[in-house]
């Protein structure tokens, strides 16, 4: 047993002793036991415990009580293990240079796991009270073709979905389709689906997922989707480290009570939603979240110059054997390098009406370089293959297409091959998480370390890359920059580019 659970015995986060908490912890400002649930959620990751769940808690606050949330895991028993012993109350940990604040968020109300019992998950989902469905299943829960936008047919969650468990499903696609074939055989009206993930166009991208998956099932079906169901888009932007057993640590100690799964973040939060709900919503705008026409400009924004910086930082910063986003940013070539990677970008945008691109930028700078964060780079170098090309790829074809320079995201794209080769520059192993580290590794093996062999082998997936992977000028910068970290290493390769 650790010390510090010695001095705090066993007393776990409840409903029973919200009153225990110490009067710095904030905790929720309402009437908990009359909050009904209006909102399902795909994905119960502490990005959206985070997030979203803090936004529907200020709403709760604000007396909407009709709003309360049902978090869905699809996979993992996890979270629910440690959320239902503590009625679901977890704490918020914002972090920053000056302290860090705690807050008791009570809009999560209750959780699934959808493996253990997909029909619950569909029959919540079918329930008239449910008018949104969220989610925050990652870029890869889709099931999609991140280089297309479509639905991919083969992902063995959509055949098994499809073929033969339409009722019982897996995937995020498939609950969100059998959940809306139920309302209208029952003749109730839609949910909105609200994705809240880091795709391009995210709502027009799921709503091509679902309704190429309904079509699959019923032409009548997917017409009435197309019809009637909203896929607003969102733009969500809020760090959101993965939290360690030291994090849990210390919000116990904060707390005076133990906490499972607190949630760590930082002081920065921004929700900018496409204003498209038939079903209802609660007042976000109350709750500070941006609500537009088009989300399209923000998203763009985001995915281009924080996400394809965080992208280049996680990578070259993981083979320069730095830990963590603030760890390499103390690192002032790298630091340069993000900003270089946001200065290419910028001139491929359309800034929103109103965002001031230098304030941005700086905010972004300052937000990576956040010292009581421990964001690994590890952690955001995950699922590469799901993330490039909304980060990096687009940037680079619309660069090309103005005939300018791409040597930067170039060097980000050669971090991402070095990296998932698998093995860093001790020859140590990489753990790479991705759907498709096989096939990069294999790919590696057959290429050895040698750039002008790897670089184009990595190009040809097409799923990754598409027609943009054959083009000449691509292949050059990223054959060079690949060069340069086999020669150099990752630290001096970029201190030679912020260099020149
Ligand atoms: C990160 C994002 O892990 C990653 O890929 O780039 O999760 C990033 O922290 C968020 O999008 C910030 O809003």
């Amino acid at each position: 047993m650790r010390p510090d659970s010695a001095r705090l015995g066993s007393a776990r986060l409840g409903r029973a002793n919200l009153d225990r908490l110490p009067p710095a912890v904030r905790r929720p400002a309402y009437d908990r036991s009359r909050v009904t649930p209006g909102i399902v959620h795909l994905g119960l990751g502490a990005f959206h415990r985070a997030h979203q769940a803090v936004v529907i808690d200020d709403c709760l606050a604000a007396g909407e009580a009709g709003w309360g949330i049902i978090g869905a895991s699809l996979r993992s028993p996890d979270t629910r293990e440690a959320l239902a012993p503590q009625d679901h109350l977890y704490t918020l940990a914002v972090r920053s240079a000056e302290g860090t604040e705690h807050r008791v968020i009570g809009a999560l109300l209750d959780s699934v796991v959808a493996r253990e019992n997909p029909a619950a998950l569909v029959e919540r989902m079918s329930d008239p009270a449910t008018r949104i469905v969220s989610l925050t299943v990652t870029e890869k829960g889709y099931c999609h073709t991140p280089q297309t936008g479509d639905l991919d047919e083969r992902h063995p969650d959509i055949v098994h979905d499809l073929n033969t468990h339409p009722e019982t499903p897996r995937s995020a696609p498939g609950f969100i389709v059998a959940a809306l074939a139920r309302r209208r055989a029952r003749g109730l009206p839609p949910f909105t689906v609200l994705c809240c993930d880091n795709l391009a166009a995210n709502g027009h991208t799921v709503q091509r997922i679902v309704t190429q998956f309904a079509a699959l099932r019923s032409k009548d079906l997917c017409k009435w989707i197309a019809d009637n169901v909203a896929f607003p888009s969102t733009m969500v932007d809020r760090i959101v480290p993965e939290t360690t057993d030291a994090d849990r640590e210390a919000v116990a100690n904060a707390l005076g009570l133990r906490d499972a799964w607190p949630v760590m973040t930082e002081p920065f939060t921004q929700w900018v939603v496409e204003d498209r709900f038939p079903a209802g919503r609660p007042d976000l705008a109350a709750a500070g979240v941006e609500l537009v026409a088009d989300v399209k400009p923000f998203e763009l924004m985001k995915l281009r110059l924080l996400n394809a910086s965080h992208s280049a930082l996680a990578y070259l910063g993981y083979l320069a054997g730095y830990e963590t986003i603030a760890d390499t940013m103390r690192d002032l070539h790298f630091a340069r390098l993000a900003a270089q990677v946001m200065e290419d970008a910028a001139v491929t945008l359309t800034m929103p009406s109103g965002a001031d691109l230098a304030a941005y930028r700086a905010s972004l700078l300052k937000r990576f370089a956040n010292p009581a964060l421990r964001h690994r780079t590890w952690q955001i170098a995950m699922d590469g293959s799901q993330k490039l090309p909304q980060r990096l790829l687009g940037a680079m074809q619309d660069r090309l297409g103005k005939n300018l320079p791409i040597a930067t995201h170039a060097l980000a794209v050669a971090g991402w091959m070095r990296y998932v080769t698998a093995t860093d520059e001790h020859g140590r192993a990489i753990d790479v998480r991705d759907p498709l580290a096989g096939e990069f590794a294999a790919l590696a093996r057959e290429a050895g370390p040698v750039a002008e062999r790897l670089a184009p082998a990595l190009l040809g997936v097409g799923r990754v890359f598409g027609p943009l992977g054959a083009d000449p000028r691509l292949r050059e910068a990223v054959t060079a920059a690949l060069g340069s970290l086999y020669r150099d290493g990752a630290r001096q390769a970029v201190q030679t580019h912020v260099s020149a």
